[in-house]
């Protein structure tokens, strides 16, 4: 049995309601902080090795210590709620289960950060989601522990839930800012980072749902603690959202030592892929990160096993490993058809485009085209190359990382599958009504 930080309480039943969270040890990391130097704060996160659970893996205390602090100008930390990535659902199960500990998490975090107003950006469409933290925020603040002088410490601090609009784009974080001012979602060039000029421009954190929620156990065990537990860099536990074709869909804690094999086959974890089908691929970061095939996700490219943290799902670079990203893990059998994998994130990325940047609007409305063509039964041998090339000219080209993400998929795919993909221009009859798997195995 892994290691559980986040959801060791998530079993008990009324543990979304303040009452029930604090007889199970809720806010005692809080009391503990709060009695704490905020500088004390800052230096338990850099200790545990935290790194932000919302794709990109960036040291958490690394990104507060960047946060300016000029005299008179407030400073906000803003929780990113907008889960949109697709694979990706391990923050709602968070904020729908526990959402005191993201509460607590906050007022410890924007305690060390100096903010007294904070933010929660959550996606348009957890609808039923904003009431549950909206009413935790009122519980918390008839317990003492939000609004004025909190527990007699003289801090402030007022959270607001703000809902998304249905954009992916805006969980990119400077996105996120521009909707939160009330603007169309559109990325913003970084630098400057939203650390030194942030919501309207005030120094800003923006951290994800998951990453703040961590902050409280950490408080609890100390920061040393927390590094002992996973590997390495890969330190403290992760939760990994796990779907596709599995016998046990769900959001799994893992503490990042388990191999990609026994998370995929043990009871504990997935419980295998149902009808005893073979594995063909997983995608385990989330959409934007790469395919992987089934030999290259069990073993490493130096024949050892492959586990399931940031540097060893990383093992090779691009050409061979992925990322360990959100945490979406997406199973894929041999009945699946990788063209048609690739062409369904193609459609997603060229939809959710906001179109500033050129390579990525007219990329990915591109490479959708293509792979739907190809995909029917219609393509062309060149066209696989063409697909390929156009990939590479988004990637790297672009304001924010959603560019990549539209790319990556598409080179890992025609990277590992390019007979998948060579298939469907050979076989265009088979192709109108079969798929690759199910023709070939
Ligand atoms: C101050 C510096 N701050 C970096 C901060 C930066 C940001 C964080 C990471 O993309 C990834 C993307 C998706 N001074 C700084 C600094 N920072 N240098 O550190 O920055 P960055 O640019 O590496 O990444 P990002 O823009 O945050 C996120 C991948 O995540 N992804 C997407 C998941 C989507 C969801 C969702 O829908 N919720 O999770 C999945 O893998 O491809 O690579 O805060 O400001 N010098
Ligand atoms: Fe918009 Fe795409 Fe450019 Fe990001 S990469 S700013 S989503 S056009």
């Amino acid at each position: 049995m892994g290691k559980k930080l986040l959801l060791k309480n998530a079993h008990i039943e009324g543990i979304r309601y303040f009452e029930t969270y604090r007889k199970h040890g809720g806010y005692e990391a809080a009391e503990k902080a709060l009695k704490m130097k905020p500088e004390e704060i800052l230096e338990e996160v850099k200790t545990s090795g935290l790194r932000g659970r919302g794709g990109a893996g960036f040291p958490t205390g690394m990104k507060w210590s960047f946060l300016a602090k000029p005299e008179g100008v407030p400073r906000h930390l803003v929780v990113n709620a907008d889960e949109s990535e697709p694979g990706t659902f391990k923050d709602r199960y968070l904020m729908e289960f526990l959402p005191h500990l993201l509460i607590e998490g906050m007022l410890i975090s924007s305690y060390t950060l100096g903010s007294n107003t904070s933010y929660i950006y959550i996606r348009g469409e957890y609808s039923w989601i904003p009431d549950i933290l909206e009413e935790a925020i009122e519980e918390a603040k008839a317990a003492g522990f939000l609004g004025k002088n909190i527990l007699g410490t003289g801090y402030d601090l007022e959270i607001y839930v703000q809902r998304g609009g249905g954009a992916y784009i805006c969980g990119e974080e400077t996105a996120l800012l521009e909707s939160l001012e009330g603007r169309r979602g559109n990325p913003r060039l970084k630098p400057p980072f939203p650390a030194v000029k942030g919501l309207w421009e005030r120094p800003t954190v923006v951290n994800n749902v998951e990453s703040i929620a961590a902050v409280v156990p950490i408080i609890e065990i100390g920061g040393a603690e927390y590094a002992k537990i996973g590997v390495g860099r890969s330190t403290g536990t992760k939760l990994i959202s796990a779907c596709g074709n599995i016998n046990k869909p769900g959001v799994y804690e893992i503490d990042m030592t388990i191999t990609v094999e026994e998370f995929i086959y043990s009871d504990e974890y997935c419980g295998g892929i149902p009808n005893g089908k073979k594995l063909k691929a997983c995608i385990p970061g989330g959409s934007s990160v790469p395919i992987v095939p089934a030999n290259l996700l069990l073993k490493t490219i130096n024949g050892e096993p492959r586990y399931m943290n940031y540097e060893s799902l990383a093992d090779g670079g691009f050409a061979t490993g992925t990322m360990m990203g959100s945490g979406g893990f997406i199973v894929l059998d041999e009945d699946q058809c990788v063209v048609n994998h690739t062409m369904t994130l193609a459609r997603f990325y060229n939809h959710e485009s906001c179109g500033q940047c050129t390579p990525c609007r007219e990329g990915t409305g591109w490479m959708y085209k293509i792979l739907k063509k190809i995909e029917k039964g219609e393509g062309k041998m060149e066209d696989i190359d063409l697909l390929w090339d156009i990939q590479r000219k988004i990637e790297g080209n672009t304001i924010c990382p959603l560019g990549d993400a539209a790319a990556w998929p598409v080179a890992a795919a025609i990277r590992h599958f390019r007979d998948e993909f060579e298939w469907h221009v050979n076989n265009p009859e088979l192709s109108q009504t079969q798929n690759y798997g199910i023709a070939n195995y």
